[in-house]
Order: C-alpha cells, then structure tokens, then sequence
C-alpha cells in the first residue's frame, strides 16, 4: 500500500514511521509512505497556503488551489482505490472499522488541515473522506495522519505476520468498538515492591488462566469502559 501525506510541516514525519512495526513494514516494502510538501504547489513570492476567511473571524484558513494542484500531480489519473482523505476536527470519527476498510485501498492520500481550517471545497469536491481521530483539539491534521498510517499499517498483509487481509478481516482485534477490552497482564519479576502478579498465573493450570483471564477482563472493561458492557 502507498500512503501519501500532503502537509505544510513535512519534517513532522521524520519522526513517526522511522521506528518499530511502520520502519520495519516500509524496510520489507510492504509499504510506501510519500511526504508532500504543500507548498511545493504554490506559485507566488512567499509560497502562501493560507489566506483569511470569506465572511471574517479568528485566524487562516487553507487555500483550495495547492491541495487540489497537488492531488491532481500526485495522482494525474485517480483510480477507484485512491483514496483521499481529509483530516479536520469536523470529521467522522476514526475508529478500527475505519481502518479495516482503508486498509483495502491500492494508495491513501491524508491531508493534513492546518490554521481554523481548510476551503470547504476541499471535503466538498476532492476527499472521499473527512476524518477526526477524536473529540478533543489538535493543532493541526499531522498527529492524526500519523495514527491513521500507524493503524492502517498494522493490518496489511505481511505486517504483522497477517497472513492475507481477507482471511484476517473476522479475526482483527476491534479496538473496542465492541467486545471487551483485552485481560490485564503481567510479567517478571512475580513480586514486584511487595506488588504480587496473580498466583493463578504461575501454576500452569491452563483451564484456571483462561477463566481468570475472563474475569479480569470483563472487571477491568466495567470499571473503565462500561459503554462496551451490554
Ligand atoms: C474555533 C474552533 N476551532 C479551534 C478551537 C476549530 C478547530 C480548527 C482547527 C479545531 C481544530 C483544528 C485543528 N485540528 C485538526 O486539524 C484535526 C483534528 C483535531 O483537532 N481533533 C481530532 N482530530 C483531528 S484531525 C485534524
């Protein structure tokens, strides 16, 4: 899979696809991830990507022209599985169904919103998506292009020892959207500053684990995530 990233901060991105489970994917070229510089598809003076909103308010807002010029020159033909996707507070909530379903595309391009926004024209008549990774504010769309790459990577084939993605697709993990969240765990030393792991987890009844394991994570969902309990 092809991930291409349009942004105004393209060192941002030095940082994280160069460790871990996305280096290792891009090393065994499972992938490719393509940083694009927005101002590289401007053409005046000072190389402006932002201007000030129709109608007036606080602060810039994205110019519609250098995203559109550079989709278009990145992708001079755009085929059914390329796949744009807006990054912006306003957009539809990212979640690990999301990611299944990017995860079949041939080539994602995020854009990354910057400033109070981006030209509506952008969601309106180039994304196929808009996208929020949470309820919360960033300062810009980089953060959220980094997770939805580090999501999506994770589930192609050969990443993670993933087999092929349709024999996966039933077994992939939810990121508890639904199910429970996963049991706690625990490793060596056994105590731990006077902090005992469970004894049950060291005598190698394997029935009692796996009964202990259901527990625990059925506790541990109601306690922190009792949204998930039907
Ligand atoms: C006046 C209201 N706003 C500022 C507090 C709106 C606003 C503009 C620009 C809020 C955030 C941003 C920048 N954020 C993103 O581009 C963004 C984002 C986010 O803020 N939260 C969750 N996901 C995303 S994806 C892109």
């Amino acid at each position: 899979m092809i991930f291409h990233v349009l942004t105004i901060f393209p060192e941002f991105f030095e940082g994280p696809f160069a460790h871990g489970v996305v280096k290792r994917a891009k090393d065994a070229g499972l992938l490719d991830i393509r940083i694009h510089n927005l101002r590289d598809w401007t053409s005046d003076r000072h190389r402006t990507v932002d201007d000030r909103p129709f109608g007036g308010a606080e602060g810039m807002v994205l110019k519609a022209e250098p995203i559109f010029l550079a989709v278009e020159s990145i992708w001079p033909e755009r085929k059914p599985d390329q796949k744009v996707v807006l990054l912006s507070a306003q957009g539809r909530m990212f979640d690990q169904a999301t990611a299944n379903r990017l995860s079949g595309e041939a080539e994602l391009l995020l854009i990354c919103g910057r400033y109070e926004g981006v030209d509506e024209r952008v969601a309106e008549h180039l994304a196929d998506e808009e996208i929020s990774i949470g309820n919360y504010v960033l300062s810009g769309g980089e953060l959220a292009a980094a997770v939805v790459v580090d999501t999506v990577a994770r589930l192609l084939p050969g990443v993670l020892g993933n087999q092929s993605s349709a024999a996966f697709e039933s077994f992939q993990d939810t990121g508890h959207g639904e199910g429970l969240l996963d049991c706690p765990h625990w490793t060596r030393p056994a105590d731990f500053r006077g902090w005992k792991a469970p004894e049950v987890l060291l005598n190698g009844n394997h029935e009692e684990i796996r009964r202990f394991r259901k527990r625990t994570a059925l506790e541990k969902t109601a306690r922190l995530r009792p949204d998930l309990m039907k």
